[in-house]
């Protein structure tokens, strides 16, 4: 190879891996259905019933069957579910509202309406350091809604309230565990 196609060939695997490292970074999270129990008396967090997360929006979605209050039904193969989920809110991959979501939800009708809380002391998988913003479940009578940078409730903390389209830049793509009341 002469050396003006060694250049071209060093350019093209540049690029190459450039790409891969830039498909690695932008690479979204999935679209996930954590399912919490409320914290319990003498417990620190919320026992995670179920987690399921699919590369694509699910086909039902959590949200509308916890308002219409139906059975679980099946989504793209996977269970949804035994049991009627009740929301309580969600996280966003992208300001106001954008890309991929993590749907938090209940097993308990009640939701916030009898003062219980919920606790994820960390992330579904592919989300640490990722949410940008944030809304509570209309209905659900959950007000507050705190993210924590680090796990365990660790580091400083944002209470989003109902809702959030823009979290603040000191904890944007920081949260790492949250706390929903
Ligand atoms: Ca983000
Ligand atoms: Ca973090």
């Amino acid at each position: 190879m002469n050396k003006k196609g060694k250049a071209v060939l060093a350019a093209v695997i540049m690029l190459l891996m450039l790409g891969s490292i830039a498909a690695t970074v932008d690479s979204p999270p999935p679209y996930c259905i954590v399912v919490l129990e409320p914290v319990k008396a003498g417990e620190k967090n919320s026992e995670v019933v179920d987690v399921i997360c699919l590369d694509t929006p699910p086909a039902v979605d959590p949200f509308a069957l916890s308002f219409d209050g139906k059975e679980g039904n099946e989504t793209d193969g996977v269970v949804f579910g035994r049991d009627t989920y009740y929301a309580l809110g969600r996280d966003w991959d992208y300001f106001d509202f954008g890309g991929s979501i993590i749907s938090w939800v209940t097993t308990n009708p009640d939701m916030c309406n009898e003062g219980d809380a919920y606790i994820a002391n960390t992330m579904p998988s592919g989300w640490n350091d990722r949410v940008s913003s944030a809304q509570l479940a209309g209905g659900s009578g959950c007000r507050w809604y705190y993210h924590y940078e680090h796990t365990y409730r660790g580091g400083s903390s944002y209470n989003c309230g109902t809702s959030c389209a823009w979290m603040p830049s000191w904890i944007n793509n920081e949260t790492s565990s949250e706390y929903i009341r």
